[in-house]
């Protein structure tokens, strides 16, 4: 078996089970996870070395219609996915039906005249017949379609799409990254998406689309790693919901990160949490630059 060594892109619709399949892989909660749809919003790198290969998965933000606020930076992670990665995962829910926009994305991705798998995410929840009629006809075509429940069974996950992923990259004398490292993601991109996760578990579902967080100082030493953060709303009245009566969910949203980054980093960490309301922050080009959220130039 040759060595090998390549990118992986997942692209799919909102909610499909992108981000959940990635942490299965990599065996580490490193992409954000929400039942709420356009939870990923920049593109996450995940690195598996294995002995046969070095899999590196890009797990792009879900496939929208619309043109405005975040969204055309969000078409642009997919457009970069599908142009960086060596081969395609397309990521379907079993839970989902097919929807015009999935069937363009699919074209998309035949376009592109990269080789590419299905993989069925949620295998464990009830199928509609048209999404199992879409698989059939995918199978027809010659597309691999995999059927999969990372969320309930990550170790059979795992083990089987492995071989299907090995399938999509090419030879390489050696991996392209080191072996010891799971994500490219720096530890203060890894912060600010925990902090905007927990927003995400304790919030109603009109808030975090227009939320954002701000990482303004990111120190380490020895001893703590402390993190002083903004969380953005739009809203006036979205900034009481976040702090809670006497600060509650802010701090709730606070001890939960700082628990989580504490045990993914192995360190203390300390962190400052302060809502800033930003009328319209999606819509500001200048701000969406300052957040990380701007179109990768053509290189
Ligand atoms: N039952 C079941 N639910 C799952 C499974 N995998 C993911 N989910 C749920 O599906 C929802 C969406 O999962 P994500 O992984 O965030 O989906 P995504 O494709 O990354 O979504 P976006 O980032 O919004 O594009 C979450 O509520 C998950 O808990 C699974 O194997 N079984
Ligand atoms: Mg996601």
């Amino acid at each position: 078996m040759s060595y090998r060594a390549g990118f992986i892109g997942f692209l799919g619709l909102p909610n499909a089970g992108k981000s959940t399949l990635l942490n299965s892989l990599v065996d580490e909660k490193l992409s954000i996870v929400s039942d709420k749809p356009q939870t990923t919003r920049q593109t996450i790198t995940g690195i598996v070395s294995r002995e046969e290969a070095q899999y590196i998965f890009l797990d792009a933000p879900g496939t929208l219609k619309s043109d405005s606020g975040l969204n055309p930076f969000l078409k642009s992670e997919v457009e970069r996915v599908l142009e960086e990665a060596d081969g395609i995962a397309l990521v379907v829910g079993a839970d989902q039906e097919p929807s015009d926009q999935l069937l363009e994305l699919i074209e998309h991705i035949k376009s592109s005249k990269k080789p590419w798998i299905c993989v069925v995410s949620k295998s464990d929840l009830k199928a509609p017949k048209e999404c199992l009629d879409l698989q059939a006809q995918l199978r027809d075509e010659g597309v691999r379609v995999m059927r999969v429940a990372p969320q309930k069974t990550p170790k059979d996950t795992r083990s089987r799409l492995f071989e299907e992923f090995y399938s999509l990259i090419p030879e390489n004398p050696a991996p392209l990254f080191d072996t010891d490292i799971y994500t490219t993601e720096t530890l203060r991109e890894i912060a600010r998406e925990r902090i905007r996760e927990q927003c995400f578990v304790y919030l109603k579902k009109e808030i975090p689309y227009g939320l954002g967080v701000r990482i303004n100082r990111f120190l380490e030493d020895d001893k703590v790693i402390r993190i002083y953060a903004d969380i953005l709303v739009e809203k006036d009245n979205h900034k009481p919901i976040l702090i809670g009566g006497g600060g509650s969910m802010l701090k709730k949203i606070g001890t939960e990160t700082r628990k989580g980054l504490e045990k993914l980093m192995g360190t203390k960490v300390f962190l400052d949490l302060h809502v800033q309301v930003r009328k319209s922050w999606t819509k500001d080009a200048m701000f969406l630059n300052e957040l990380g959220y701007t179109k990768k130039k053509e290189s």
